[in-house]
């Protein structure tokens, strides 16, 4: 028997362990044997998942051909997203696939963007080396529709590897399969000759990817997009092979939910509603409620500043997110174990716009003072209070509580999880101030804020915590 095999067998027994694990559970559901669905259960448990983890922070470029339409056609403003709009019908097609003819970004400085990135605090970034409309921003060798062919001919992925990694910050390749440049594209295979095509698709994928690994071996994962027509959910062996072969030219490669189908068209999670994937994908411009919500996985948030659109557009209709938004969506998803990654829109020139510089410049400001809260940081296990979040630091007792609303008293309730309780607590900016407490109940207490303390901005209380003896929690009165 194969080594795979044995793995799927034993993938198996887990599935029923854990579904019929329950001995007074109500589930009649049986697991259903799957080839092509999730190859493991839980978190990935190795250094370069724990690395993603722990980043806290990161930031998504959209930056392609659309960032020259800029939003609008003839005048008139695209209500979608800028990066969509080659399929607005105002916009014949032949025309937007000869927009790569002016594509000369001369004012990319990947250096500063690096830069820009650093000061904000981000610790990855996610790239679009092709969006839906097929644009390659490296010299692909599997289709002409590459910058080596626009007048810019640089290769721009290779510049922005290189900038990122030297300021420290890893780099995410994000890749749409689906493709609109591409003759052997098709979103549903009902015909012999759809099949036929696709198949050639396939194969273009296989090696756009395979050379873009190679081409820049820093990368440390993917970012899929594209991947929801019914021709790829309809691939699920392909995507299946294709996620191992990626995996085995970078090891450590991290690849998030979706790329892959399991072989009944299911997506992110399979059959048996386990993740396919080493984080999930699906939070995008939305962020979970409760603990509960992630259902124990990774997973991180992509989020725009406007209302919707990633791609430049010279007007943002609409509400755009203040830093202050930005610092406490940040903040959300660290508190229940996600990522947060904002996206920015370079204009065509390749400057970024001044409102997405304030929100990186903000950020980066409070990130230097607060990063203890952010970094490394994950779900403290504590009950949710109205004047913010709780983070805990990974593999620490250290529990920090990032405080967006200061109750009118300076009274700030803490629930702790059970037999724990304050040992001290401080100021992050100040951590000779220790904040005077006040037990209320075995897991509860006030922390009073000192009088007169006026806050202008996101600030952070540090507990140190300390668990309680057996003793002290068997102290309450039984009702
Ligand atoms: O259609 C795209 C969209 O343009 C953008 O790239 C986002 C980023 O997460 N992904 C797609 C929609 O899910």
């Amino acid at each position: 028997m194969r080594k795979y095999d044995l793995r799927r067998i034993g993938l198996l027994l887990l599935l029923c362990v854990t579904m019929f694990g329950n001995a007074n559970s109500q589930t009649t559901k049986q697991p259903v044997a799957l080839k092509h669905g999730a190859h493991r259960v839980g978190k990935r448990t190795d250094a370069d998942m724990a690395k993603w983890r722990s980043y806290g922070l990161g930031q998504f470029i959209h930056w392609g051909l659309y960032s020259i339409l800029e939003g609008k056609y003839n005048g008139k403003y695209y209500n979608g997203a800028a990066e969509w709009i080659r399929s607005w019908k105002e916009v014949p097609h032949a025309e937007y696939d000869s927009l790569y003819k002016q594509f000369n970004p001369e004012n990319f400085n990947p250096t500063q963007w690096a830069k820009m990135a650093k000061q904000m605090g981000v610790k990855y970034v996610t790239f679009t080396t092709k969006h839906h409309d097929g644009f390659c921003l490296w010299p692909s060798q599997y289709t002409q529709y590459t910058v080596a062919n626009s007048p810019y001919k640089k290769d721009i992925v290779k510049q922005v590897v290189d900038a990122y990694t030297k300021e420290g910050i890893d780099v995410y390749l994000y890749f749409s399969v689906m493709d609109w440049s591409h003759p052997d594209w098709r979103t549903d295979l009902k015909t012999k000759e759809d099949s036929v095509a696709f198949d050639r698709f396939k194969l273009f994928t296989k090696n756009q990817l395979t050379e873009l690994l190679k081409m820049y071996p820093q990368t440390k994962g993917l970012w899929f997009d594209g991947t929801w027509d019914t021709s790829w959910k309809k691939s699920g062996a392909f995507s299946d092979s294709l996620e191992q072969h990626l995996k085995s030219l970078i090891p450590g490669l991290i690849i998030g939910s979706r790329l892959r189908a399991d072989e009944f068209g299911n997506r992110h999670n399979d059959a048996n509603g386990v993740l396919m994937g080493d984080y999930e994908q699906g939070w995008e411009r939305k962020i979970p409620k409760t603990y509960a919500d992630v259902h124990g996985n990774d997973w991180d948030c992509v989020m725009t500043i406007p209302e919707n659109g990633w791609g430049y557009a010279e007007k943002w209709l609409g509400h755009w997110k203040t830093s202050y938004e930005c610092i406490e969506m940040t903040t959300q998803c660290v508190s229940l174990g996600g990522n947060f990654v904002l996206n920015f829109g370079p204009k065509a020139d390749g400057t970024f716009r001044p409102e997405e510089i304030t929100v990186a410049k903000e950020m980066g400001d409070w990130m230097k003072v607060n990063n203890a809260a952010i970094y490394d940081c994950e779900y403290a296990n504590c009950e949710k209070q109205d004047w913010g979040y709780f983070t805990k630091k990974q593999n620490d007792d250290k529990i920090y509580m990032v405080v967006f609303n200061v109750p009118i008293n300076g009274s700030l309730k803490v629930k702790l999880p059970k037999n724990t309780s304050i040992g001290k607590a401080s100021l992050l900016q100040a951590p000779s101030t220790v904040l005077s407490t006040e037990q209320l109940d075995y897991n509860a207490s006030y922390i009073q804020l000192p009088k007169g303390m006026k806050p202008t901005s996101p600030f952070v209380i540090v507990i140190d915590t300390k668990q309680q003896s057996q003793v002290e929690t068997e102290q309450k009165a039984k009702t």
